[in-house]
């Protein structure tokens, strides 16, 4: 009989989809469904989700806790029980901060699963054994740190007014591949009224095929554009006095300066013509209901704040947040307010414990002493949802630090990823349908809910189990450690007024939608002051702040092409990878079939590439060697390279983020992932 059991998606994408599981057997799912009465996900759940049968039912999913046996990264590992494992454990981290000082234990997490209780309840870890903490900056910093910039926290308009909107931009953001469901409510607002949708990217995605105004412009450039778009509005009048007045601190200087940022200005910096943002400019200031949906892409430079920053302004000039259907939106991090005290033992966190920067994996492994924030060497760590082996920028260094002989290295995993090969003991995790938590939705106003829907598979444990045994056999003493997954998930619930897990569960979410006008910032933007910021403290908001614009502009601070490095490398997702999850279910291999070098014919033309040949890439952090393709939709010099491939994928056994560099993003640091300058040639 098949069983239809909601749940929920755990998968680092700000959809947070409700789904509906299909049990078909107690320990089988088939297929996995969008849930159609949850008001955002509306039935709809991309591809890669609705096979998650290929994925949970994998035949290679680790099943029992390993010990290496071999060298370092040789991969070879010998079967041990849970007890003796964490035992071994326990003793190694014992020791580890006997010898160091318990801040030489990193315990490390990243995107695997996105629950409140599954990747973050590893911080109660953390907290209450004065480990290292960690800054978790390698997605979201960069757009973070430029939203708070201008509008202050990180909410906004509930995305589903996209389907009352009646021009949408997704600017940087391809949601066909990466947040399917968005294109659910433009796809409402273009039918029912007629909408328009603009895509802002710098190569021709799946969504900018589906848009009416496809802008492609050169990788770094965004802020140039929003500028000249903001000349543009107050130039021709169009600019809302009334809203500036009120809500922001715009003055005549802000306005001398975005009066010099012209449209020459800007094409000569996007490689766009005038008469392009001029109009764009145009469409955008005659539209009431215009509705910006901004994607992480376009941060993913080193002056990728100031883009976020530039690009929040237009609402601002527009006074487009009066409007239903109006506005931006990056995503709901702010809004949730739950009291996570116990879910965290937020009572034990030593404000003194250092704070280890996750992007910088590298730097702090090899010693690097910035990176170490005055404390002592890593020797010791847990991993948890990550495959930074592989993720992380600057793999070589990375590498490096992995494989260091007095690193003690726990790798909790579902698969034997490139990270996993480098655990001293390997410990097998479960999979969402095998546990229970709630998943933040980024891109909406709920906080959805995922019941268990299987048994564990094979010896494997859950994360919240893993980090009680060790907290246990660590001597760590908090009620956390003592609670179910479920049991802290219905005192987080309760703490903060929010119904209980019983419900949550049987109803799929919970519900944080914000009334319209706080929403729409039109009480005040939660900034000091109330007032939108054109001239933002970027002092306040990172260290690295010192080569940020005191006022909306394009920042030249990007790596830039030159001789010996002409072209320019995007490294985005794969539509059917995430990350490097589901790069080993069989149906989306066959879909993304290889790492593949997309390059403007000119430029192949002029390096003389063979069809069906092979390119070499490089710069001097590393090179990489795969297949190429033709292709116009991008800016002649611009170079992308799809997907996180696995590293054993590559040959040489490393992938295309050794190319990445793995210096901080102004100003509070992440990753760069989209500003490399490589050079190109046919390999023989
Ligand atoms: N299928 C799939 N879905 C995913 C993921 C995945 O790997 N695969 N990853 C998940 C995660 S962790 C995240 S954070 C989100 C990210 O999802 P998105 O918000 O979509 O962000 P990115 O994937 O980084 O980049 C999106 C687009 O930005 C473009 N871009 C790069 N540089 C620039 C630029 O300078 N200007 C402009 N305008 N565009 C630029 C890229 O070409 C790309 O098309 O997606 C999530 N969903
Ligand atoms: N070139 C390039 N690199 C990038 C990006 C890019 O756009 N381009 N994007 C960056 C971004 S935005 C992000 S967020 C990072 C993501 O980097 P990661 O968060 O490291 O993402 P994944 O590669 O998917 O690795 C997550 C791992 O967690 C495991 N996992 C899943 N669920 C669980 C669980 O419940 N328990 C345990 N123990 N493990 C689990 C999965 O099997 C998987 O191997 O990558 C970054 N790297
Ligand atoms: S769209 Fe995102 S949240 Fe929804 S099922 Fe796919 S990966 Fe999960
Ligand atoms: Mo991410």
């Amino acid at each position: 009989m098949v069983e239809r059991i909601r749940s929920a998606c755990p998968h680092d994408c700000p959809s947070a989809c409700a789904l509906e599981v299909e049990r078909i057997a107690p320990d089988r799912i088939g297929r996995v469904h969008g849930a159609r009465d949850n008001p955002y996900t509306q039935g709809v759940v991309c591809a890669k989700v609705a096979r998650y049968a290929e994925r949970v039912h994998h035949p290679d999913r680790l099943t029992r806790p390993q010990r290496r046996v071999g060298a370092k990264g040789e991969g070879a590992f010998a079967p041990v029980s849970w007890d003796d494992a964490l035992d071994e454990i326990a003793e190694a981290f014992t020791q580890a901060a006997q010898r160091h000082g318990s801040e030489t234990v990193w315990p490390y997490h990243s995107g695997g699963t996105m629950g409140l209780v599954q990747r973050w309840g590893i911080d109660r870890l953390r907290h209450t054994m004065r480990y290292s903490r960690q800054k978790t900056t390698i997605c979201i910093t960069p757009a973070e740190s430029g939203w708070r910039a201008g509008v202050g926290a990180l909410t906004g308009p509930d995305p589903r007014e996209m389907a009352e909107a009646d021009l949408i931009i997704v600017w940087g953001g391809n949601p066909v591949s990466t947040q399917v469901n968005q294109m659910t409510h433009i796809q409402r607002a273009r039918k029912s009224r007629g909408a328009k949708l603009a895509v802002v990217d710098c190569y021709r995605t799946p969504t900018v095929e589906q848009a009416d105004i496809p802008i492609v412009l050169r990788p770094g450039s965004d802020a140039a554009l929003a500028c000249a778009m903001m000349c543009v509005m107050l130039e021709d009048g169009t600019a809302d006095r009334d809203f500036l007045a009120r809500l922001t601190d715009f003055d005549p200087e802000v306005e001398r300066h975005l009066r010099g940022r012209t449209p020459a200005w800007a094409a000569k910096i996007t490689g766009l013509t005038e008469a392009t943002i001029r109009d764009f400019a145009r469409l955008y200031a005659g539209t009431e209901r215009a509705f910006i949906r901004l994607g992480f892409g376009f941060t993913r430079s080193r002056n990728g704040a100031a883009a976020m920053h530039a690009v929040t302004g237009l609402p601002a000039v527009g006074g487009k947040w009066r409007h239903q259907g109006g506005g931006a939106f990056f995503v709901n991090l702010d809004n949730w307010k739950l009291d996570l005290s116990t879910a965290y033992a937020l009572d034990r966190l030593d404000p003194d414990t250092r704070v280890l920067d996750q992007s910088r994996i590298g730097a702090v492994l090899t010693g690097q002493p910035d990176a170490l924030a005055g404390g002592p060497p890593v020797t010791a760590m847990l991993m948890q949802n990550a495959n930074s082996a592989n993720v992380a920028p600057d793999s070589r260094t990375v590498r490096r630090g992995l494989t260091r002989d007095d690193l003690f290295v726990v790798v909790h995993e579902q698969f034997p990823t490139a990270t996993a090969q480098l655990a001293d003991v390997l410990l097998p995790a479960a999979v969402f349908l095998e546990y229970d938590d709630l998943y933040y939705g980024l891109g909406h106003t709920m906080l959805t809910a995922g019941q268990r829907v299987l048994d564990r598979y094979a010896e494997s444990w859950t994360n919240h189990e893993v980090i009680c045994a060790l907290g246990k056999r660590l001597g760590a003493d908090h009620p956390g450690f003592d609670m179910s997954a479920a049991e802290l998930l219905d005192t987080t619930l309760r703490a903060s007024g929010r119904g209980s897990w019983a419900e949550a569960a049987e109803r799929g979410w919970v519900d944080f939608t914000a009334p319209f006008e706080e929403a729409h910032f039109l009480e005040g933007f939660p900034q000091p002051g109330g007032r939108f910021r054109f001239k933002p403290d970027w002092a306040a908001l990172g260290p690295y702040y010192a080569d940020l614009p005191e006022m909306p502009d394009y920042a030249d601070i990007v790596e830039r092409a030159d001789d010996a490095h002409p072209f320019r490398l995007v490294a985005p997702p794969a539509r059917t990878f995430l990350n490097t999850s589901f790069t080993e279910t069989p149906s989306s291999r066959a879909r993304e079939k290889h790492p593949t070098a997309l390059v403007h014919p000119m430029d192949a033309e002029r390096l003389g590439l063979g069809e069906g040949a092979r390119v070499r890439m490089g710069n001097g952090r590393g090179e990489v060697d795969m297949l190429w393709r033709s292709f116009e939709g991008l800016q002649p010099g611009t170079v992308v390279v799809e997907g996180i491939w696995p590293n054993s994928d590559w040959t040489g056994g490393m992938g295309i983020n050794q190319l990445i560099g793995g210096d901080p993003v102004p100003p509070a640091g992440g990753v760069a992932f989209h500003d490399t300058a490589v050079w190109l040639r046919g390999s023989n």
